[in-house]
């Protein structure tokens, strides 16, 4: 038996109940109890003192970035903070006055820590020192950087091939931490970086890149204000990008319309209680969706298709519906569009989507005469099988409409991780740019390696196989967030070595390879100092400006290196002081950082300067209507297949989301407030008449089955919750359910797991 074996860990953690309570789903977001819930996860993480000095800081100039997701800031930020009710519980989380420390490390097991709840690891707190798991070893213990740095260095130098190595990222990290580790990537000789995106918006980068010409969105905050109807499709922004809420009123109030396109109905999507203003706390608030389209899972391709399908009446009856100009300038690939659109049949496409017709008739109308329209869309798009071909669908609605490169209008993939658009701006990537290695080439005097590098599901495999034997994590929680948690922690423990930078203590710090290292870092909010001089990093929101973060805090322990230095550090003890990059130097003096930023990559032109006050945007292509890199010089219309799902009578497709308490597999709480579920993360929503066919009544437990060519996966022990979901759909919370998703069922191109519809069963405990 492997030393893995004996250390007898549990890859899932705790599957214990810990004592639900259900209300019915609320029917607004945010108000007084978002007032009240921040505040008290203020109060029991970081203390009255520590909040506020840290809050008043947040998203503000000369302050730092909120760590929670990539949500722009407004251009003048509002004075009475401006911020949300889960960015609160964000810097909570990260400013929490908990420790892990060496005496924790020697009290708790590695294997008897593996047993909590990944709520219980995260509250144990912030990481403090460098700590090492030996080979065989139960526990951690202490260990100087220099002396990590040497082991990191060692495990490297004995791989055999650069190609060994897997240097995964997660979005939370700078644009100078990110373009130092991706340099240090392509100079050991790889382009193995999978990243969170990889799980993420790989879809939409890949869609949009096709049809458009860049991977990112097109809008600017500003475009809310005029855009005259909004679609938000796939994503929960009262959850998950609470400031959204305010840009969607802005829209309502200056006479837009918002259609929401979802299986919920998301309680942040219904109605909006602005705590910033008084109408917002004591008045009824703002309505914000106007039409709800209930799809069931994976079926916006039938449902926009029967929306193009009427368009194009209307067209053909009465005209003005179609921006025809700018097709002709802007668009290749009209007709076979409008041909494959004919090819379907319109009562079918509906009943395929599952939504009433009277509904899409309604959303039909508010499309029609108008021309600015705002597609905005997150993983409820992206996680299916034909995610990439989903998101084209949105971008065919656009194109026929001209909604591009005008005030109003565009595309907004909404991002998740704070800097997580930054890092693939900077260079991370596992695909060749030789753009980017050109001017590596010129600036740094070394050759990146020319092939391609491991994505997020390739790199599992990889490891799982034995071809790669060393992981090293800039953040992130890899064992927890990607799919099928047996085998990615088999992938894993197959390592020789793997490697968390962190700031706070997670399964992937449990669940590891032969050896593991911890290494923590600072994080956003704290003050980074060097030689009695502030820092700062730059970072860049999911809306393309790059803007300047500042920590001001304390930081919990004054062991702590910031991210670029451990990058640097490793990359000097592996290279030694003869390499043509003078590592630590520059890792030190993130002034000179940015400035190789500037030189490599193209619009980050003096950078530094730039970044400044509120910022500076990214060239974007869309927003001049530039296509020249596209085929033939124009935007690229598309004809996306229908989704297949072949479900047997009792099968059900399964979508994996975020609870209202979580960010990932960071669990702030036990709650899912605008849901109505409290107290509990192991339930599983489903319709009432799917509950009476299967002969369950609310409460019952269940265990889920997904079966993938002949391979059974379960999830045990899921509470059953009657809910407003469509027949035939589950929902449930991740990680929980990532044991489900195979590592080989992913989005075609994108690579990304099909975490929104996994095929299930389920079965009565
Ligand atoms: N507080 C908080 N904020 C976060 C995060 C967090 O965990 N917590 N995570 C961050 C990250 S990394 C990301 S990527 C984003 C994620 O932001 P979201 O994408 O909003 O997150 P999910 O909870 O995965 O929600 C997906 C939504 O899509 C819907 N959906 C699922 N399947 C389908 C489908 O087939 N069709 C349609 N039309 N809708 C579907 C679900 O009902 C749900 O409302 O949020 C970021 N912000
Ligand atoms: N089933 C299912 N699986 C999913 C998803 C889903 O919807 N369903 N969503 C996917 C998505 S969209 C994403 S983005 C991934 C997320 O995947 P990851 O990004 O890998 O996971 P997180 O949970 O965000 O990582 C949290 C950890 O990051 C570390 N951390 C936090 N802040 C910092 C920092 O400033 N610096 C450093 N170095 N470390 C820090 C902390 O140690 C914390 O425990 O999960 C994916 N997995
Ligand atoms: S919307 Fe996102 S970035 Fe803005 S305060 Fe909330 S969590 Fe932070
Ligand atoms: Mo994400």
């Amino acid at each position: 038996m492997s030393d893995q074996k004996k250390r007898n860990l549990s890859i899932l953690g705790t599957d214990a109940f810990t004592g639900i309570k259900t209300q019915a789903p609320a029917q607004y977001a945010a108000g007084i109890p978002a007032v009240k819930v921040a505040i008290q996860h203020a109060m029991k993480e970081m203390g009255l003192v520590k909040a506020a000095k840290v809050l008043p800081k947040m998203n503000q100039k000369e302050g730092f970035d909120c760590p929670g997701c990539a949500w722009p800031d407004p251009e003048k930020p509002s004075k009475l903070g401006e911020y949300c009710e889960n960015g609160v519980k964000a810097i909570a989380e990260e400013a929490t006055q908990q420790t892990v420390d060496r005496d924790f490390f020697a009290k708790h097991s590695v294997e008897e820590l593996s047993h909590w709840s990944d709520y219980q690891i995260g509250k144990a707190g912030r990481l403090t020192e460098p700590m090492l798991l030996r080979a065989g070893s139960t526990h951690y213990e202490p260990i100087s950087w220099e002396a990590a740095y040497e082991q990191v260095a060692k495990s490297l130098t004995e791989l055999i091939h650069p190609d060994q190595a897997i240097f995964y990222t997660s979005g939370r990290s700078s644009n100078e931490a990110a373009f130092l580790y991706g340099l240090f990537a392509r100079a050991f000789g790889t382009n193995n970086m999978p990243d969170c995106s990889n799980m993420c918006h790989e879809s939409s980068g890949v869609a949009l890149g096709e049809t458009l010409g860049i991977g990112k969105g097109s809008v600017t905050l500003d475009d809310f204000d005029q855009a005259e109807v909004v679609m938000v499709i796939g994503q929960n922004p009262g959850t998950n990008h609470p400031r959204m809420l305010s840009a969607l009123q802005k829209c309502k109030e200056n006479g837009g319309k918002v259609i929401s396109i979802n299986p919920l109905e998301e309680a942040g999507l219904i109605r909006f209680k602005n705590p910033q203003e008084i109408k917002g706390v004591l008045g009824g608030g703002q309505a914000l969706t106007d039409i709800h389209l209930q799809v069931k899972i994976n079926q916006d391709i039938p449902l926009l298709k029967a929306i193009l399908k009427q368009l194009l009446h209307i067209e053909r009856t009465e005209g003005d519906v179609f921006d025809h100009d700018f097709i002709q300038q802007y668009t290749q690939g009209y007709e076979p569009l409008i041909a494959d659109i004919d090819t379907y049949d319109l009562s079918s496409l509906i009943e395929q989507s599952g939504v009433a017709v009277e509904k899409i008739t309604a959303a039909v109308q508010l499309l029609a005469k108008r021309k600015k329209i705002i597609v905005c869309w997150a993983m409820g798009l992206t996680q299916h099988k034909n995610g990439v071909a989903n998101i084209k669908e949105c971008v065919n609605l656009l194109l026929l409409k001209g909604s591009l490169g005008k005030p109003g209008a565009g595309t907004c993939p909404v991002r998740g991780h704070s800097n997580v658009q930054g890092d693939r701006t900077v260079g991370i990537m596992h695909h060749v740019s030789p753009v980017l290695n050109q001017a590596i080439q010129k600036t740094f005097g070394f050759t990146p390696p020319d092939h391609q590098g491991f994505d997020t599901v390739h790199a599992i495999q990889a490891m799982h196989q034995k071809k790669a034997s060393v992981f090293i994590a800039l953040g992130g929680n890899f064992v927890s967030a990607a799919s099928d948690s047996m085998y990615t922690a088999t992938a894993l423990q197959n390592c020789k070595l793997t490697v968390q930078i962190s700031t706070k203590l997670n399964r992937s710090h449990l669940i590891t390879g032969e050896t593991a290292l911890i290494l923590p870092t600072l994080g956003r909010s704290e003050m980074d100092q060097k030689n009695g001089k502030r820092r700062f990093f730059t970072v860049e929101n999911s809306m393309g400006k790059v803007h300047q973060s500042k920590g001001l805090l304390s930081p919990i322990s004054n062991t702590l290196q910031s991210e670029p230095e451990i990058i640097g550090n490793i990359a000097h003890a592996y290279f030694g002081e003869k390499h043509t990059i003078a590592w630590k130097t520059l890792s030190e003096d993130y002034d000179q950082i940015r400035q190789k930023i500037a030189a490599v990559i193209k619009g980050c032109e003096n950078i530094t300067q730039r970044s400044q006050g509120t910022g500076f945007y990214l060239p974007n292509n869309v927003r001049t209507l530039d296509f020249s890199k596209l085929p033939n010089g124009k935007a690229q219309f598309t004809c996306c297949d229908l989704p297949q799902h072949h479900l047997e009578q009792d099968e059900f497709l399964l979508m994996t989301i975020r609870s209202h308490d979580q960010f990932n597999t960071t669990i702030y709480g036990l709650d899912d407030r605008y849901r109505g579920i409290y107290n509990e993360r192991r339930i599983v929503l489903i319709h009432p008449d799917d509950m009476k066919t299967h002969g369950l009544t609310k409460l019952d437990t269940i265990d889920m089955m997904s079966i993938y060519n002949g391979q059974q996966r379960i999830a045990h022990k899921f509470l059953v919750i009657p809910y407003n979901i469509p027949k035939g759909n589950l929902a449930a919370y991740f990680p929980e359910t990532n044991v489900l998703i195979p590592h080989d069922q992913y989005a075609d191109k994108s690579h990304t797991p099909i975490s929104k519809s996994i095929k299930v069963r389920i079965k009565l405990v």
